[in-house]
């Protein structure tokens, strides 16, 4: 079901960069207070996290909702987070969404608006996925 959820933003995304984003800010956005806070980013993750051992396997993501992630495959998603945590080696511990949040938060109040996030989301994926993408890249 989840899965499907995603798959379902991934189509909005190819369609329509900016209501994608203003659907992603909502899924992170839990108590709705219209600003994301990096207790929130870790709270997506905790939820993905389901044994709770600060460390995300790729089935525990691929069951997951995981909001915030790319508008790429499960597997290619998977890496990418993978990729920006301390270490690639196929978990995604708990640093990731504090390390996302800080890339997007650009002028550090720690809070996301949806502003910020609109204008950074892509970008910052983007950055991201070219500064650790091996030889997966699409052109
Ligand atoms: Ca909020
Ligand atoms: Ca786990
Ligand atoms: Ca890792
Ligand atoms: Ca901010």
């Amino acid at each position: 079901m989840l899965v499907i959820v995603f798959l379902g933003l991934l189509a909005v995304a190819l369609s329509d960069d900016a209501s994608f984003t203003t659907q992603l800010f909502k899924l992170i956005d839990v108590d709705q207070d219209g600003v994301i806070r990096p207790s929130e980013m870790i709270a997506g993750y905790s939820n993905d996290d389901l044994n709770k051992d600060g460390l995300m396997t790729y089935e525990e993501f691929a069951a997951g909702a995981h909001p915030g992630s790319p508008p790429l495959s499960v597997e290619e998603a998977f890496d990418f987070w993978d990729s920006i945590d301390i270490e690639k080696n196929n978990e995604i511990d708990s640093t990731c969404p504090v390390v996302f949040f800080y890339l997007m938060d650009t002028n550090k109040d720690d809070e996301i608006k949806p502003e910020e996030f609109k204008e950074n989301y892509l970008p910052v994926i983007y950055s991201l996925s070219k500064e650790h993408g091996d030889s997966k890249e699409k052109a």
